[in-house]
């Protein structure tokens, strides 16, 4: 079978156009495209995103918005793709599949092959903007701010030659900007991070006061940091969509992506000098950003996590499967309304319980294959961002927590199931090993891992007790089961406290 490349692709297009109601492809000229975006961390998530947002810019005619690619560590995604001048296929799996050709992405770097290519290319006047899906891990945050002893941090404050960092990049980027007096430049975060233009602003501005004054002054004038909500659940690519898409298309791709019917971009109304249209292809600027952020997090993330941790538990490989179960739907329910959204404010032209509904009829989409596991990795970063805030603001109003002490255990044990089972994927799994190794009831010991002790509830008595005793319960029994049990005694206790 002939490889999805610029030449197949011109010869076979017009065919599909003709006779593929649900093939799409933008008309615009490739080869007069400009770089215009340089973006780190080149996933599926980022193509089945943010890519086909700026595909259809460039499709609207503004050509000098295309995407540089770096990776941070693997240059798979490169050799896979540079064989088919970086187009690859897009897959929506809602009630009909639809494909898309995407062209928006020009170049890949792989950042450890060629450090000062990545650098340059973001020093470059021709790009205005630099974008991130790093994942949470990429920003070094414990209990929710920069670590600055991580020893990839460290590095950066003493070197910039060779970066570590996602702010080592951007920071020897802006001093080499600064030199010639560059045109601004934008840094947009687009991972599940709150605040995440101030994260990567604390880090960039800490190492250039330490490299460059001068740069550090120039930067505070010219580069700014914004945050994005970002939304669209992207499987993993497996063997199944690959022969979907190659005997579709009638040309091999060697790497496509899918996702879900629904997308959405939100973006902080803060991006310095040219900025891209994305208003004009669906996509929202917004000044109230962190509303859009926190609904985002605090419902579907954190409903994401929960479900995730519960389907594990009880052996289910899909997010869909896990909720087929009525004891989980029933429970993720019940956190999502009674722990998340008292705590949760959004946006004034949305409502909360109407987000819920929508969040939840689309984790029970069958045709997106979205394993627990995908969720459940680097979960001691996530849970970070998605659970912990919205634990110590129920405390704090008063409310009744014991739903978010059965997650908490319950995430305890997948952790030391995973451990077990060897399929943990964290970048914090060696000091899991250890706290397992040294006690066999580890709960204190795997949140002070996964960054609590920044946080209230980590030191609350009655919180950890009743996270102790429903850790127990469960830990002896199975997880159906304890919910089952949980949930007749949470309704019990509603039942006797609500009676006057
Ligand atoms: C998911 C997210 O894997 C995960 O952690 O919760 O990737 C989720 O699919 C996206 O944020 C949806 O927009």
């Amino acid at each position: 079978m002939q490889k999805l490349n610029q030449r197949n692709l011109a010869d076979k297009s017009s065919e599909w156009i003709d006779h593929k109601h649900n093939f799409s492809i933008e008309r615009y000229d490739r080869d007069s495209v400009q770089p215009g975006i340089v973006h780190f961390g080149v996933g599926n998530f980022h193509r089945s995103h943010q890519a086909i947002y700026i595909d259809k810019l460039l499709g609207q005619g503004y050509l000098d918005w295309g995407i540089i690619g770096v990776s941070m560590r693997s240059a798979k995604i490169r050799d896979a793709l540079k064989p088919q001048d970086f187009l690859f296929t897009e897959v929506t799996l809602g009630n009909k599949i639809e494909f898309r050709i995407i062209g928006s992405i020009l170049n890949i770097l792989v950042a450890p092959e060629n450090p000062a290519a990545v650098i340059n290319q973001i020093a470059d006047g021709k790009i205005k903007l630099v974008t991130t899906t790093i994942t949470e891990k990429g920003y070094y945050l414990y209990s929710g701010q920069l670590d600055g002893n991580h020893p990839d941090i460290v590095s950066d404050k003493s070197c910039l030659e060779n970066p570590r960092s996602i702010y080592g990049y951007l920071a020897a980027a802006i001093i080499q900007r600064s030199t010639y007096k560059g045109p601004p430049l934008s840094v947009l975060c687009c991972d599940n991070i709150h605040d995440g233009g101030t994260k990567i602003k604390t880090g960039v501005h800490i190492l250039l006061e330490k490299h460059s004054r001068v740069a550090h002054e120039w930067a505070m004038e010219n580069v700014s940091f914004a945050s994005s909500m970002v939304d669209r659940v992207s499987p993993a690519t497996d063997g199944v969509l690959k022969q979907l898409v190659n005997s579709t298309l009638g040309l091999e791709d060697a790497w496509p992506v899918a996702g879900e019917p629904f997308t959405q971009w939100v973006i902080e109304d803060n991006l310095i000098g040219l900025r891209p249209a994305l208003d004009q292809v669906g996509a929202l600027f917004t000044v109230n950003i962190s509303l859009y952020e926190k609904m985002k997090l605090g419902f579907l993330n954190a409903g994401h996590s929960i479900i995730s941790v519960l389907g594990y538990l009880n052996s289910r490989a899909m997010v869909h499967q896990a909720l087929e179960d009525p004891l989980i739907l029933e429970f993720v329910q019940k956190a999502l309304h009674e722990n998340f959204l008292p705590v949760t404010e959004v946006p004034k032209n949305c409502r909360a319980e109407d987000y819920i509904v929508e969040v939840m009829q689309r984790f029970q989409n069958r045709a997106l294959p979205y394993t627990v596991q995908q969720v459940n990795n680097d979960s001691s970063q996530k849970i970070q961002q998605r659970w912990f805030q919205n634990i110590d603001s129920a405390l704090a109003k008063n409310i009744d927590t014991k739903l978010m002490s059965f997650v908490i255990a319950a995430w305890v044990l997948y952790v030391e199931k995973a451990l077990d089972r060897g399929d943990l994927c964290d970048p914090q799994k060696d000091s899991f090993v250890e706290a397992y190794e040294n006690d066999s009831e580890p709960v204190k010991q795997f949140l002070i891992i996964a960054g609590a002790d920044g946080f209230f509830f980590s030191n609350h008595a009655s919180f950890m007790n009743d996270v102790l005793y429903l850790y127990k319960k469960i830990k002896c029994s199975d997880i159906k089961s304890a919910i089952r049990q949980f949930l007749s005694e949470h309704l019990l206790e509603e039942e006797e406290t609500s009676y006057p």
